[in-house]
C-alpha cells in the first residue's frame, strides 16, 4: 500500500524536473566545490555537470589541471548531488550545451557574475555566493610550503 503510494507521488513529482546545470575544473576537488553543487541540485531536481577538459584548462591558463579530466570527470560522477556528468570542451559551446541538455537554470559562483546574463533568454541564470577562503590554488600552495 505504501510503496504503491510512493510510486504514483514519484511519478506526479517528475513529471516536469526542474534541470539545473553547472560548469567547472573541478581540479583537487574541496569543500567550496561540493557546497556549489549541493545548493545547485537543491535549486531542482536533477543537476548536470559540465567538467571542462585538461585541453581547454590549459587554453585558458597555460597548465594543465593536476586530477586528469577522466579522474575529474569520475569523482564528479560519484558524488550523491550529481546526476550526470559530461565534458566541457570550450567556453563557446555553452549555449548549445544548455540547449542540448535542456537546463532550466544555469548555475554558477558569483565569481562569473554577469558572465552569462546572455543565457537568460533560455534559461534562469544564478550566480551563488562562493565559499570563502578556499581555492584549487590555495591548496597546491599550502600543500607546496608544508
Ligand atoms: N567555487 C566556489 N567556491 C570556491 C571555489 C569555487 O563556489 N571557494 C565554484 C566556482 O565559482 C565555480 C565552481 O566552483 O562555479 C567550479 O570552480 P572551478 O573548478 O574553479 O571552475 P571554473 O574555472 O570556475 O570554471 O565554464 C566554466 C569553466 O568550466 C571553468
Amino acid at each position: 500500500m505504501n510503496q504503491v503510494g510512493n510510486a504514483s507521488d514519484n511519478v506526479t513529482e517528475n513529471l516536469n524536473p526542474v534541470r539545473v546545470i553547472t560548469f567547472g575544473t573541478f581540479d583537487v576537488i574541496h569543500i567550496g566545490h561540493l557546497h556549489i553543487l549541493e545548493r545547485a541540485r537543491q535549486l531542482g531536481d536533477y543537476l548536470l555537470v559540465g567538467v571542462s577538459t585538461d585541453q581547454m584548462n590549459f587554453d585558458k591558463k597555460q597548465r594543465y589541471p593536476v586530477y586528469t579530466q577522466n579522474e575529474r570527470l569520475e569523482i564528479i560522477r560519484s558524488l550523491r548531488c550529481v546526476d550526470e556528468v559530461f565534458l566541457e570542451t570550450s567556453m563557446e559551446l555553452k549555449r548549445q550545451y544548455l540547449l542540448d541538455y535542456h537546463a532550466d537554470i544555469l548555475v554558477m559562483g558569483d565569481d562569473w557574475k554577469g558572465k552569462f546574463d546572455e543565457f537568460m533568454d533560455l534559461c534562469r541564470v544564478e550566480y551563488l555566493p562562493r565559499t570563502p577562503s578556499i581555492s584549487t590554488t590555495a591548496v597546491i600552495e599550502k600543500i607546496k610550503i608544508e
